[in-house]
């Protein structure tokens, strides 16, 4: 279990200080122009050799994104911009952050921006987290007061400036293309990549599109060293990682582990184990609603990293960890994802538009049983011709819980269209 000294966030729980003059007994902001005055390259190879993997559900590695990033400004501005439209179905980590830990994002978005040649950076927040916002604009207030935040930020040299926008409930404006368009004052639909914003981002501008927690991390990564952070994990799957355990368990809570972490002692050590004990669970969904689920016999050999649920046809995602016990429908339970994707998805192309309408109507059935058995067979060919067929992410979750549930629980959706027994809350 990672000790206390090793956490990162000192505050994820609430109960410090969280004001500017709390952060900084903490240790945030401490030596942060010498940071900054060791360079560009070096902040960046300190990211490299970390071998941070991007927070916001795709892995991608930080300090190789941040590289894609001109050296020279070719006369158009750079900016950072911070994804904080956290909304992705279990997923609530990052509200931690923004409620109890701002500053600690806020000094990884000046180091981040200047690593970047940025002056600016933009944080987009989902719209429904109010008071989040209302605590991240306290504390940037706080930082530009305190001069850390505006010309000479910090005492670097380096003048940078820091804007809080908020979005407006569609969860598509979490794709960074689409948050983009978002920014700049567009409807939400996402770009074709490429070009990757690195190239053309913001305003047609070189940006880099960041998690808030893979920025947040970044001040004590460089304090620490990279090689600290690497430290924590598997190869591969380095360092510590905020999980948000949600469902039957005995206490939900969002938690900063090691990487790699058994799942079995993540929910014994800090959820108090599974509701009813270990022989009452169903199944998982470990990294947010995106990734297949996998069940119960999976689970109990499960390690916590992006590798090893790649390996077994899952994914880390967001490492939001979906627990659910014998009592749940799980057939309902995917019916209602596949019903927020068809709601959330922006129509643009084809195959999300008509697909993940198409697939939620099979499911509307398979949950009363009221199909044959040979649609679930086409079901899944529909999720394949759906999946890596589309223009974002959003085609491929909309297909994946899906051929997740079919993959472990056919026997279940077969009962159910055979016997008709539906369980009450399905009704
Ligand atoms: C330059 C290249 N840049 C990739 C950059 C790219 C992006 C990052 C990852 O989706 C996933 C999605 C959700 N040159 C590059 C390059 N990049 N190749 O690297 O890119 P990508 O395309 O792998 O992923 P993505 O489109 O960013 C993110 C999944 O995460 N997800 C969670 C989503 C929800 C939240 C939330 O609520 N906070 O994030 C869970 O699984 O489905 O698959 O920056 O530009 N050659
Ligand atoms: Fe829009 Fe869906 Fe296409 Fe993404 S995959 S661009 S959400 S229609």
């Amino acid at each position: 279990m990672l000790k206390d000294e090793d956490r990162i966030f000192t505050n994820i729980y609430g109960m410090k200080d969280r004001s500017l003059r709390g952060a900084q007994a903490r240790g945030h902001w401490d030596g942060t122009a010498g940071l900054i005055e060791r360079g560009r390259d070096w902040i960046i190879e300190e990211m490299k050799s970390s071998g941070l993997r991007g927070r916001g559900g795709a892995g991608f590695p930080t300090g190789l994104k941040w590289s894609f990033m001109p050296k020279e400004s070719d006369g158009r501005p750079a900016y950072l911009v911070v994804n904080a439209d956290e909304s992705e179905p279990g997923t609530c980590k990052d509200r931690e952050i923004m409620r109890h830990d701002p500053h600690t994002l806020i000094e990884g978005c000046l180091i981040a921006s200047f690593a970047m040649n940025a002056h600016a950076c933009y944080i987009y927040i989902r719209g429904e987290y109010i008071r989040e916002r209302e605590a991240l604009q306290i504390a940037i207030d706080e930082a530009y007061d305190a001069g850390l935040v505006g010309p000479n930020a910090a005492g670097s040299g380096w003048d940078f400036d820091l804007y809080l926008v908020h979005g407006a409930g569609a969860y598509i404006c979490g794709e960074e293309t689409a948050l983009l368009e978002s920014l700049e004052g567009k409807k939400g639909m996402p770009r074709m990549k490429p070009p990757f914003p690195a190239g053309a981002g913001l305003y047609g501008c070189p940006t880099t599109v960041n998690n808030v927690e893979s920025i947040a991390v970044v001040p004590t990564i460089l304090r620490r060293g990279g090689s600290w952070f690497a430290g924590f994990g598997r190869p591969n799957n380095a360092g510590t990682k905020l999980f948000a355990i949600s469902g039957h368990v005995n206490n939900p809570c969002v938690v900063e582990e090691e990487m790699s972490i058994p799942f079995r002692e993540l929910i014994d050590k800090h959820c108090g184990g599974i509701r009813g004990g270990w022989e009452n669970l169903k199944a998982v969904i470990p990294g947010g609603s995106s990734v297949p689920l996998l069940p119960a016999s999976t689970m109990d050999e499960a390690i916590m990293d992006f590798d090893w649920l790649r390996e077994h046809q899952s994914g880390l995602g967001t490492a939001a960890v979906i627990v659910m016990d014998q009592s749940t429908d799980i057939i309902k339970a995917i019916w209602r994802l596949s019903a927020f994707y068809k709601h959330e998805s922006c129509g643009q192309c084809t195959p999300c538009r008509e697909g993940a309408g198409w697939m939620m109507r099979v499911m509307d059935r398979l949950v009363k049983g009221d199909a044959a058995v040979e649609e679930i067979d086409m079901l899944l060919e529909v999720t394949k011709q759906v999946e890596g067929h589309t223009i974002c992410a959003l085609g491929d979750a909309a297909a994946w819980p899906i051929q997740g549930l079919i993959r472990h629980f056919r026997d279940e959706i077969e009962d159910r269209i055979r016997t008709k027994r539906v369980p009450v809350a399905a009704e």
